[in-house]
């Protein structure tokens, strides 16, 4: 039977494109947010997995994402060969032969996804449930970094920043008109970091897409200007094994920390209680297998000693924003402590720069510590040991898996924000 799913999402502005094309822009932020749209929308039935993926059954098979936008359009599909199982409000999935997909693409039809159903079969076991395929797991962050670089050669270069416990590189996409890789600039920096907290998906989703709305955005006269006078760097996920370990068996771990195998085989150390201020003083634990143990000392992990290497390194750094969720918050130092920080310009422009960004996004300004005291935090060290001027955002949600459809809404109230940090990082100062 048919599943009708007309559900809730619509993007405002969303260009469908024909993502399983020959030449189609898989790193353009138009049709990242196509894609997410479509898939927010997209619920496939396991039943219907298990039904097709018998061996030898997947031959020349694809499980495929079509726009149609009536039932006859849907028609003409059922027509070419399709068989079609989900049908949302502007597209239709299903399986297709090579033959059926033949017929759609001579029939001119816009095939939005396209892939072969021994792949999908793979991620409803390995990668994000199904439900929330718009989310891009660890090859598929990597992947979009490195084809927006390559699109950008002028502009853009990825770097590996280091390496995480289990081996994995920390990807970076440094956006410089001068400099590529790790050649130092003296241009001011701005430093976007995502996803330190495994579970905390869409805190890798905001900066990834951030840096292809950047990249497809660079002509515009704002954006222009901050690539040829800025140094940016963006990391979307800081915590890759972490992150990659929350999906693998295709339900949700709920898991938080990164991979260590700590003293008593407990796993993982919080990243965001590891960090050398007044480390493991208040709101961590030293219980190993707690979900906020801050390892055996300060920097105990490859992840965290990678994200301290990479800003000292770069003097230039003038503002950074570290991703987690959610709260829809804006918090900026301390949070290890009750106190103000002591310098008072630098807390009027942190109280003055979350405001303007509270504005943009909806989320609530506040001093980390009111949220609660937690020290070995990322941004109280980069602050203290650096003097950038650091923000934690808590983006939106209800839960750590709010699905696909909230990805579009705080992709696009966070570019703003993040832009707005862009234009006041030649000198944060300013705003006072
Ligand atoms: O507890 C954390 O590390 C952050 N919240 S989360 O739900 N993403 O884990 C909040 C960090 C804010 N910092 C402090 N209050 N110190
Ligand atoms: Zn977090």
């Amino acid at each position: 039977m048919k599943r009708f799913l007309f559900c809730s999402i619509i993007i405002s502005g969303a260009v469908l494109a024909r993502a399983g094309e020959p030449g189609a822009d898989n790193a353009s932020y138009k049709q990242l947010l196509s894609e997410i749209s479509v898939a927010a929308d997209v619920q496939a039935p396991e039943t219907a997995i298990a039904r097709d993926t018998a061996p030898g059954a997947d031959e020349g098979r694809y499980w495929v994402t079509v726009r149609a936008a009536d039932n006859h359009a849907r028609t003409r599909l059922l027509e070419a060969g399709m068989d079609i199982v989900e049908i949302n409000r502007d597209a239709v999935s299903g399986f297709a032969s090579a033959y059926a997909l033949q017929q759609l693409s001579s029939k001119a039809s816009v095939v939005l996804s396209r892939v072969p159903v021994s792949q999908y079969a793979a991620r409803v076991s390995k990668d994000f449930p199904v439900a929330d395929a718009a989310y891009h797991n660890f090859k598929e962050t990597t992947d979009l970094l490195k084809q927006m670089a390559a699109k950008n050669p002028d502009i853009a270069s990825v770097f590996s920043i280091g390496k995480t416990t289990e081996g994995r590189d920390i990807w970076c996409l440094r956006i410089n008109s001068g400099a590529k890789g790790e050649t130092p600039s003296s241009k001011p920096g701005a430093f976007y970091l995502g996803n330190i907290h495994a579970r905390e998906h869409l805190a890798n989703e905001v900066p990834l897409l951030l840096a292809a709305y950047l990249l497809d955005h660079r002509n515009d006269a704002d954006i222009k200007k901050y690539i040829s006078t800025l140094d940016i760097y963006i990391v979307p996920m800081g915590n890759p094994d972490g992150a990659e370990f929350d999906i693998k068996t295709g339900s949700y771990q709920y898991y938080r920390k990164n991979m260590a195998t700590n003293s008593d085989k407990s796993r993982g150390v919080d990243l965001n209680r590891n960090f050398d201020s007044w480390w493991c003083e208040a709101g961590a634990s030293t219980y190993p297998g707690s979900d906020t143990y801050c390892g055996p000392k300060a920097f105990s992990e490859p992840e965290s000693r990678v994200i301290r290497d990479f800003m000292l390194a770069r003097k230039n750094l003038k503002t950074h924003i570290s991703y987690h969720s959610y709260a829809s918050e804006i918090l900026y130092p301390w949070g290890g402590n009750d106190a103000d920080v002591p310098n008072a310009n630098d807390k009027q422009a942190f109280i003055k720069l979350a405001g303007e960004m509270g504005k943009l996004t909806g989320y609530q300004p506040l001093k980390s510590s009111d949220m609660y005291i937690a020290t070995g935090d990322s941004c109280d060290w980069a602050y203290a040991a650096t003097g950038v001027l650091a923000f934690t955002f808590e983006l939106e949600g209800r839960n750590f898996y709010p699905g696909a459809a909230i990805i579009a809404g705080a992709v696009d109230r966070n570019i703003k924000a993040a832009i707005y940090l862009l234009s006041v990082t030649d000198n944060p100062y300013k705003v006072l």
